[in-house]
């Protein structure tokens, strides 16, 4: 434990209540993964999601509207709710500690602070620990409460308070602020993905219909606000954005089962398309294995369908629909709220509580058909669906007997295309589908032929999503690829084991017709041989991103990152920094000043980009160069102030309270303008890192100062520093140019371009670069990428042409490094 401050309420029973802290922490920080399933991304993203669940509770219950994330630049991330603030005042029960204390501290309290009549934490069975949990497993977290007309602070590090609860200054307005770094020594990675959030967020927002959240990365500059008035009526609109609707409007069931307490709601609507997408949540939580309350919904469909057509008499005696057919281009959501959740599986993969079942059943039958009652036309339209859907599985159904008795998909020979390998070790051996008959003969004599098969791929293989089973079927290169993997269609888990290679390896170009490809082929894995995935079997290859030409010989480098690195290198060797004073800087101090002026540039610009430059700074702090650099950003009214630590703007507020003679009104925390006479205080994240790294420079002799221009002098451009490689000088006007000045010296006498297709490299350099297993890098396609690529491509290949041009704009920058 690194938190060594003692703790704050010195009572008597200190020591006993202080040793009980402490074991709780351990408790939590020796078995992560029984609070937030586990440390990878997922449970540090997980993080956000346990803070967020109190305030959506507190939305719920009517006291907050709007939740707003922001993720800062130093790998902090806020979390704000405009509700009624955790309570701040003292505990008798408690040995006199606040109860914010105790929220944020006892293990155990969960229990005092439930509303009557609510429901426990979202995530279900973690009752209560989740802030506590999020408190022990960060390096430090700070709460800032509007309440009782008062600002209230207090910061904890390692789930430890390091001060006092303290009272900043008025508010007139309430609300909960919790910022939280997540520890490095729990969390092997702590970068927050925007992506992720950013899903999760949006699937929230349309969870709780009405509530604002809104997400900030300071990183990028990026921001989204969601709320969606109408909830999961609009999930389903924006799920079917990209498809031909069946009927306009989208069809709500809802209601609660008073006996077992379960509130359900379902928002239906079927499209022209064959996917069914059904999503089930239970208290907020996707439950991806479903469970009760989907079986319920399910059940209840067919039932209901089917009773109307029979009874209208839609379906003949010759057709018989399942209920896979009435799930044939269906978009639906299925929430409930049940008091106790029962989930099977870590990761709440499935919903267990039986009573769901018959309240979702019930439900559901009862409304639909009064639905189908009132709405025959659509009625009509779903039962025909319903027909269509069967008539073609028993086409398809033919078809695939006819194959499998021809055997021509898994048996009576290997596609004519295909170069095996000599291995039948799953252990060792390998597929490449390779994009193109050019790349497929490279790898083919490139490869290794004892473990590595290769099977060429002409062009785009069919469009699965599209196409009805019968055709799927139909398709040559598909027909290839069946053959290859020697796996039948429609593969089932035990199926897997009969693989005719351990892995299989997409290859495509690096361009965008190449990730189009890359696309349909895992849509195609996700559809037809999801058990491939779901064991970890399909892997992408990462051809080189850069291709270097230096006197006629040509390399490939893997990585951007290694490219910089490698850039930078060759710029440094031999290279001397000679400043005007007459500092000469070279070798390994050259090399450590590098270092840090790449880490510093990034905060530095982030604070640019709000009009905070080094020279406003060191005007505004009287020249403070040398010294750290100011932290905490204060407005008293439009006068602006800058401190170094949390205690500084403490004395602040306070000599300011005794000199007007009453306390300061703070500004409202989540609609911040300079509004008269109030108080308003930013924590510059960015500052965190740019201290570190200006100390370390500081041991170089480099200030502040070296990293601002200093103008012109007599009418030119002043140029303090210059690089010297060999006969070369280049001129900095700042050490902020060093980097961008280096790579180009690296460039010297080569040409540096990107990589383009397969087709480029013979095959010994597509050996050396993409499947040499020493040398090359492989990505294992995980389920969340198949569905992603599964989204992806619905918006790429769906009806709709604007949700894929807003697709492609928003990707556009990124589509040439499109790792799904
Ligand atoms: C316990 C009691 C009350 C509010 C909260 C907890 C509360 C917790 C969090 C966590 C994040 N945002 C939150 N907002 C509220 C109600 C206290 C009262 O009666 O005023």
């Amino acid at each position: 434990m690194s938190a060594e401050q003692p703790a704050p309420n010195d009572g008597s029973d200190y020591n006993e209540s202080h040793l009980r802290l402490l074991k709780g922490i351990e408790g939590i920080r020796h078995r992560p993964a029984m609070y937030i399933g586990d440390t990878t991304t997922r449970g540090l993203h997980h993080l956000v999601y346990e803070l967020m669940d109190n305030s959506i509770d507190e939305c719920s219950a009517g006291f907050a509207n709007l939740i707003s994330i922001t993720i800062h630049s130093d790998g902090s991330v806020s979390c704000t709710d405009n509700g009624r603030g955790i309570p701040v005042g003292m505990m008798e029960s408690e040995g006199g500690k606040s109860a914010l204390e105790v929220v944020f501290t006892n293990i155990h309290a969960g229990g005092k602070f439930d509303r009557e009549g609510g429901y426990k934490s979202g995530t279900g069975g973690l009752h209560g620990v989740g802030i506590k949990a999020v408190n022990a497993l960060s390096e430090w977290l700070e709460a800032e409460i509007r309440r009782e007309g008062h600002v209230w602070t207090m910061d904890f590090a390692r789930g430890v308070p390091t001060t006092e609860l303290k009272k900043l200054g008025r508010s007139e307005t309430t609300g909960t602020k919790v910022t939280f770094k997540p520890d490095s020594e729990i969390f092997p990675d702590t970068k927050f993905v925007y992506e992720t959030l950013h899903n999760r967020l949006q699937e929230l927002a349309f969870l709780n219909a009405g509530i604002r959240i809104r997400l900030t990365d300071e990183r990028s500059g990026e921001q989204v606000e969601f709320c969606y008035p109408e909830g999961i009526t609009e999930f389903v609109r924006h799920i079917n954005r990209t498809e031909n609707t069946l009927y306009e409007p989208v069809i709500r069931l809802a209601g609660r089962d008073e006996e077992h307490n379960v509130e359900i709601s379902v928002a239906l609507q079927h499209n022209d398309g064959f996917q069914e997408n059904v999503r089930a949540f239970a208290n907020n939580v996707n439950n991806p294995g479903g469970g009760t309350h989907l079986s319920g919904f399910r059940a209840a469909l067919t039932r209901t369908v089917n009773n109307y057509g029979k009874r209208e008499k839609i379906f003949d005696d010759s057709i018989a629909p399942t209920g896979d057919d009435f799930r044939e281009g269906l978009v639906a959501i299925v929430t409930v709220r049940v008091p106790d959740p029962q989930f099977e599986g870590q990761t709440k993969f499935k919903l267990g509580n039986s009573e769901v079942e018959g309240a979702v059943a019930s439900l559901v039958g009862e409304q639909l058909n009064k639905f189908f009652e009132e709405n025959p036309a659509i009625a009509k339209k779903i039962c025909q669906k319903g027909a269509m859907a069967a008539e073609a599985r028993e086409a398809a159904r033919k078809s695939r007997e006819m194959v499998r008795r021809k055997g021509a998909l898994t048996s009576g020979g290997l596609p004519e295309k295909l170069r095996d390998c000599r291995s039948r070790e799953l252990d060792i051996t390998e597929l490449y589908l390779v994009e193109g008959d050019s790349a497929g003969g490279s790898a083919d004599t490139g490869r290794d032929s004892n473990i590595q098969a290769i099977l060429p791929l002409r062009g785009k293989i069919l469009n699965v999503e599209k196409a009805q089973i019968v055709k799927v079927l139909d398709n040559a290169e598909i027909a290839n690829i069946f053959k290859a993997v020697g796996i039948p269609p429609l593969a089932e888990m035990e199926d897997v084991t009969k693989r005719r290679y351990g892995r299989i390896v997409l290859m495509t170009d690096a361009d965008i017709d190449g990730s189009h490809i890359r696309t349909l082929l895992l849509t195609f894995f996700f559809r037809h041989m999801k058990p491939l995935i779901e064991h970890g079997c399909v892997y992408i290859a990462q051809p080189p991103l850069y291709k270097v030409t230096q006197r006629n010989k040509v390399r490939y480098v893997q990585t951007h990152e290694l490219m910089m690195t490698e850039l930078t290198q060759l710029g440094l060797a031999g290279s001397n920094i000679i400043c005007d004073d007459g500092t000469e800087f070279s070798g390994d101090n050259l090399n450590v000043i590098v270092r840090q002026m790449h880490r510093i540039e990034e905060p530095l610009e982030i604070l640019e980009r709000r009009g905070i430059t080094l020279r406003y700074l060191l005007q505004k702090t009287k020249g403070a160069a040398g010294e750290r650099l100011p932290q905490y950003r204060v407005f008293l009214g439009t006068e602006e102030h800058w401190f170094t630590s949390k205690e500084d703007v403490e004395k602040f507020v306070s000599e300011q309270e005794s000199r007007l003679g009453h306390e300061l009104d703070v500004a409202a925390e989540l609609e911040a303008d300079h509004h008269e006479d109030r108080l308003q205080v930013t924590d510059l994240h960015e500052m965190r890192t740019i201290n570190d790294c200006l100390q370390t420079l500081r041991g170089y002799g480099i200030t502040l100062k070296h990293l601002i221009p200093p103008g012109a002098k007599d009418g030119e451009t002043y140029y303090p520093f210059k690089i010297v490689q060999d006969d070369h000088v280049v001129r900095l006007t700042s050490l902020r140019d060093l980097l961008p000045e280096l790579t180009e010296l690296g460039k010297r006498g080569m040409k540096v371009t990107r990589f383009k297709g397969l087709g480029e490299m013979d095959a010994e350099e597509l050996w050396e670069t993409s499947m040499k297993p020493e040398n090359r890098t492989l990505l294992r396609v995980t389920m969340d990428d198949a569905h992603a690529a599964n989204e992806m491509f619905r918006v790429l290949m769906g009806d709709q042409v604007e949700p894929r041009r807003e697709f492609i704009e928003k990707h556009a920058l990124d589509v040439k490094d499109l790792d799904v």
